[in-house]
């Protein structure tokens, strides 16, 4: 399951400030020696990898970054202004390729790794740098140098945060079409996906995440059963699981049953994996005898300790309350992960 993220940015170094040429002039001394200053460096357009970033999505507009100009040097011997760097937070994991090329540039691996993405130009010397004891008034002094500037693809393989898990049919891929931008086939027959699903939570104000929809699990999977637990291992390394139920068949389903069960499976594949924070949820809640259940069914997950979201996939409701605390989940987890 590779989901790669991509954004083309273009990147402009600032230029170098051009030398100056300059003549002291003091009362008195009335040919006095060459004082052009040199021009300041440009700034360099850095990029720095990130924890807190977990997409490219940020990158798509704007796309053009640039550092500042060096400023020119002035008589008196004042050197110019550097430009500032400018620093581009790109997410943990992203590697840099030459857009016109190809070539890897960097790949940015741990936290506030540093990259030159494109360098300022140098700052010109102005003209007392050129004085020598047979040329004492120079009037030559240096243009700066360009900025770099070039295209650059950045690319970023995905890792899920959250694995979306669940019976087939419950409505997973349904879900993960309403919280993301992804469009997973939907049908009403079990095991209509087949290979995981990625898809990019964008939350307004909110460090963006990545669900995965994993196909579908029934008991015995972890003999085999239906797909069996293959895919269980793109959830392995997920922060936290959403676990849907569905009870719309009818009176056959027991959904704390159902729950225990795939947990079971889970835990048959890799126990660690229960370990990981569920976030509980009835889907379908748009049908009426579903409605009518819920209350009953939040009692009894209440007393295994979960709290039991109602959702429906379908028409939304219900959803937003989830992914908040999906979220709040998320971000304690990163929080303590970064302290
Ligand atoms: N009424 C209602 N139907 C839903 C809801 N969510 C999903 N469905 C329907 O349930 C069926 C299965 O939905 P999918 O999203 O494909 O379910 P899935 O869990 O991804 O299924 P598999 O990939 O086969 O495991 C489809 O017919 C959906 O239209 C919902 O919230 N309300
Ligand atoms: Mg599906």
């Amino acid at each position: 399951m590779k989901f790669v993220d991509e954004a083309r940015i273009h990147v402009k170094a600032g230029d170098g400030g051009n030398g100056c040429v300059s003549f002291r002039r003091e009362r008195f001394i009335p040919r006095g020696g060459p004082d052009g200053g040199d021009g300041g460096k440009g700034g360099d357009v850095i990029l720095q990898a990130d924890v807190q970033l977990s997409t490219l999505l940020d990158l798509t507009y704007p796309k053009q970054f640039r550092a500042q100009k060096g400023t020119h040097g002035k008589g008196k011997n004042q050197t110019g202004r550097n430009g500032e760097d400018f620093v581009l937070r790109i997410p943990v994991g992203t590697l840099v390729r030459d857009d016109q090329t190809g070539e890897i540039l960097q790949d940015l691996l741990f936290d506030g790794q540093r990259f030159i993405a494109a360098a300022g130009g140098r700052g010109g010397r102005g003209n007392a740098k050129f004085a020598t004891p047979t040329l004492r008034a120079p009037r030559r002094a240096e243009k700066g140098e360009k900025g770099e500037e070039r295209w650059l693809r950045l690319e970023l393989k995905l890792l899920a945060d959250v694995g979306l898990i669940g019976f087939p049919n419950v409505g997973k891929s349904t879900l993960l079409s309403k919280i993301s931008s992804a469009r997973p086939k939907i049908a009403d027959y079990p095991f209509t996906t087949l290979v995981p699903n990625l898809g990019v939570v964008n939350r307004q104000e909110k460090r963006a995440f990545v669900v995965a929809d994993i196909p579908g699990l029934i008991e015995g999977a972890s003999k085999g059963a239906g797909l069996g637990l293959a895919f269980l291992r793109h959830v392995e390394r997920t922060r936290l699981l959403i676990h849907l139920l569905d009870i719309s068949e009818g009176p056959s389903r027991n959904p704390v049953k159902d729950f225990h069960a795939l947990n079971q499976e889970l835990k048959a594949y890799q126990p660690s994996l229960l370990e990981k924070i569920q976030i509980v949820a009835l889907n379908k809640i748009d049908l009426p005898p579903v409605r009518s259940s819920a209350l009953d069914l939040q009692e009894q997950f209440e007393k295994i300790g979960y709290p039991l979201y109602m959702i429906s996939g379908k028409t939304g409701e219900g959803v937003k309350e989830m992914m908040d605390a999906v979220s709040r989940a998320l971000e304690s987890i990163w929080g303590q992960a970064n302290g």
